[in-house]
């Protein structure tokens, strides 16, 4: 069958049924919004089994994976070496609730890759780290304003659920219902890119702004890279107003490089979060900064946070299984070079089929924007052709590629992806494109 030929040619009888059990007990059938399809369409994916860059439906039919689990699946589904390790931890027990040495092996791995990060604390999701590192800066300056960015997500804890990318953009919720509005004024959106609503804000709050928090590279409005300067800017800014800057590594941490994306962007921040590459697929994410700040967090200082399985042993192999493996040399270039041929193949597919787009890409991340405009920021994304995206999405789903199922996230390469792959969705592409070009503007 060519790679062109629709390929989920099973009939999805078996997935079908399985969702609509899960409608009856997980809220919309899924454990996290957009895995509903809500903005794309179609029917919701159940998946069996990944392998590689490959995932496997419930019907069996193949996929080929850009969604990588949202960015955490950097070196492929069922990895060996992180399946291997966490199944030994599984034979000596999975959480003590007490300290472990595996706990301060990943510590050290990641402090070591990222020298700014004097001390670390592992929490089981984005969410807790995020929502952890913002409570420490609230409590490290006794202030209680913060400055988020439009489009921006950090996860769903209620300082962030305003103006937010992700899942609230692809649902369009800009205010989220049940966060206090008196919580809620405390959070200050200004545009990405945007340094002069930056400073104003601190105008318009003297003394009163704990922190700036930032995503280094976009990637919850569809990736948006930082213009020229913007991330010097904040952290000049927040130096100069006393305020602390934390940067949202979620996503990019151990993303682009073996360690932190700051050092190629130069700039260093007060805290970083991290999460999704160092758990290799398992519920890992931290927070971590310099031991002046951390030292506030309890036990050592006043400022609390805790959690029944933060650090567990299960959890802490399979991180330390896959931060291991992205010493390896050229893994990164690797990555860069298949997306980057995945990105100038999109590039001349969609000049060939005549539709104007934009394609956003840094290191292994991109995203496809349906806009004859530049994205620079959640105002430009938010003009982009959904309608377009969304069938785009569903022409390449059908032919076995799985690209992110909204507009407003990112499409991931991996280091398992091959340039078989990337020929193989360039292929798809333009048939997909062909058959999207001759739509009524859909
Ligand atoms: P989690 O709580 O979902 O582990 O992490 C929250 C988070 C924090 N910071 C950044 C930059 C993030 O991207 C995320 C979560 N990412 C989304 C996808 N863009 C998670 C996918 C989902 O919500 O299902």
């Amino acid at each position: 069958m060519s790679a062109t030929e629709p390929r989920l040619k099973r009939e999805r009888k078996r997935s079908r049924e399985i969702f609509d059990r899960a409608e009856k007990v997980l809220v919309g059938g899924v454990n996290s919004p957009v895995r509903a399809f809500g903005s794309v369409g179609g029917e919701p994916l159940i998946i069996e089994r990944g392998s590689g860059a490959h995932l496997y439906d419930a019907d069996g039919n193949e996929l080929l994976d850009y969604v990588c689990s949202w960015g955490a699946m950097i070196l492929g589904h069922a990895n060996h070496a992180i399946s291997a390790a966490i199944a030994d931890q599984a034979h000596r027990g999975t959480s003590f609730g007490v300290t472990t040495e595996l706990e301060v092996e990943l510590a050290t791995l990641i402090t070591r890759a990222i020298p700014f990060i004097e001390k670390i604390r592992f929490v089981s999701s984005g969410t807790e780290a995020t929502m952890s590192a913002v409570r420490l800066a609230r409590g490290v300056t006794k202030r209680d304003f913060i400055v988020k960015f439009e489009g921006c997500y950090h996860g769903h804890a209620d300082s962030f659920l305003s103006q937010a990318g992700s899942g609230l953009a692809t649902l369009g919720i800009a205010e989220c219902p049940g966060v206090p509005q008196a919580l809620a004024a405390l959070t200050l959106n200004v545009p990405y890119n945007d340094l002069q609503a930056v400073e104003r804000a601190f105008a318009q709050h003297k003394g009163q702004i704990a922190a700036v928090i930032v995503e280094p590279i976009a990637a919850n409005m569809g990736v948006v890279p930082p213009a020229t300067g913007f991330l010097s800017g904040l952290r000049e800014i927040t130096r100069r107003n006393g305020a602390l800057l934390i940067v949202d590594e979620v996503i990019t941490g151990f993303r682009l490089r073996n360690g932190s994306v700051q050092d190629l962007l130069g700039i260093e921040a007060d805290l970083t979060t991290l999460g999704k590459i160092i758990g290799g697929g398992v519920p890992v994410a931290a927070y971590g900064g310099r031991s002046e700040f951390m030292n506030h967090v309890a036990p050592l200082g006043p400022v609390y946070q805790a959690g029944t399985l933060a650090g567990n042993p299960l959890a802490m192999r399979a991180g330390i299984a896959a931060l291991k493996q992205l010493t390896r040399p050229d893994l990164y270039d690797e990555m860069v070079q298949l997306a980057r041929r995945l990105v100038f193949g999109l590039r001349a597919e969609l000049q060939d089929a005549g539709i104007d787009a934009q394609i956003n890409a840094i290191g292994s991340l991109s995203t496809i924007f349906f806009t004859p405009e530049p994205v620079r920021n959640y105002t430009d994304a938010k003009r982009s052709d959904t309608k377009r995206y969304a069938r785009f999405f569903r022409e390449m789903l059908d032919r076995g590629i799985f690209l992110a199922p909204s507009q407003f996230e990112a499409t991931f390469v991996s280091a398992v992806h091959s340039a078989a792959d990337v020929d193989r969705t360039l292929a798809a592409a333009r048939v997909s494109l062909q058959a999207i070009a001759s739509d009524s503007g859909v």
